[in-house]
């Protein structure tokens, strides 16, 4: 018997997979949401663009970031912070587009979290080979508040630890359109991102973009 090659191949990843306790893996959910989250994003990249911050060691970082909302993530010699103003143009960083908040709020939801309100989103953009150590998320005022993080582009693999450096980390693969909502116990875990592997995407090309919003003020 001859296989059908045009035969659709069932994807047994479960739509919904929890990595530990408060967080929470909602497979395809920004799916629904790419026709608004594309467009915005390339606006903001515009007012905003990419570029590779320096760590408080002098280390560049191999992801390109920028920000949308009221805040956004900063490092540079001096350390890491939120700041409202955007250090390479002066002005304040791109509002946040509805479409993001909206995703944001709804994945917040589904990850048992009410009534997120997100005042910054972390843009990082990941060429092949560029990669995230691990590291905690604790720059944010807020730690009962959730971080919710939307994968879009070329599949990475996505470190996952405990409360200490330590622990050893679990992997899982995070592709386009993943979002993930970490919060309670899981809010201070430490995380990475392996070297991207290369690849071309269908709508993103070569690369990856992760989106991370934050309560941060
Ligand atoms: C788990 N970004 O920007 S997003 C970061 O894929 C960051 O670009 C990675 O780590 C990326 O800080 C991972 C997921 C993420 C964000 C915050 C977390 C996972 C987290 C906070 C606590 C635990
Ligand atoms: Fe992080």
């Amino acid at each position: 018997m001859t296989a059908d090659l045009f035969e659709a191949i069932p994807d047994v990843r479960p739509l919904r997979e929890v990595m530990a306790d408060g967080a929470v893996l909602l497979r395809g959910f920004a799916q629904d949401f790419e026709n608004e989250l594309i467009p915005a994003l390339r606006e903001i990249i515009a007012q905003a663009p990419f570029r590779r911050m320096f760590t408080p060691g002098g280390h560049q970082m191999s992801v390109a970031m920028t920000n949308c909302g009221s805040a956004g993530w900063v490092t540079d010699h001096s350390g890491y912070r939120y700041d409202s103003i955007d250090p390479d143009s002066g002005k304040p960083w791109p509002a946040m587009p509805p479409a993001f908040r909206e995703l944001a709020a709804q994945a917040a939801v589904a990850g048992s979290f009410a009534n997120f309100a997100p005042d910054a989103c972390l843009i990082n953009r990941y060429v092949p080979g560029a990669r995230m150590s691990l590291h905690q998320d604790r720059d944010e005022q807020d730690f009962a508040a959730p971080i919710v993080s939307v994968s879009l582009g070329l599949p990475a693999v996505f470190m996952f630890g405990g409360p200490k450096r330590a622990d050893k980390p679990r992997r899982y693969r995070l592709e386009h359109g993943d979002v993930v909502v970490w919060g309670g116990p899981s809010r201070l875990f430490f995380h990475g991102v392996a070297p991207l592997a290369d690849g071309e995407h269908v709508s993103m090309g070569r690369q990856r973009i992760n989106l991370t919003f934050r309560k941060a003020q």
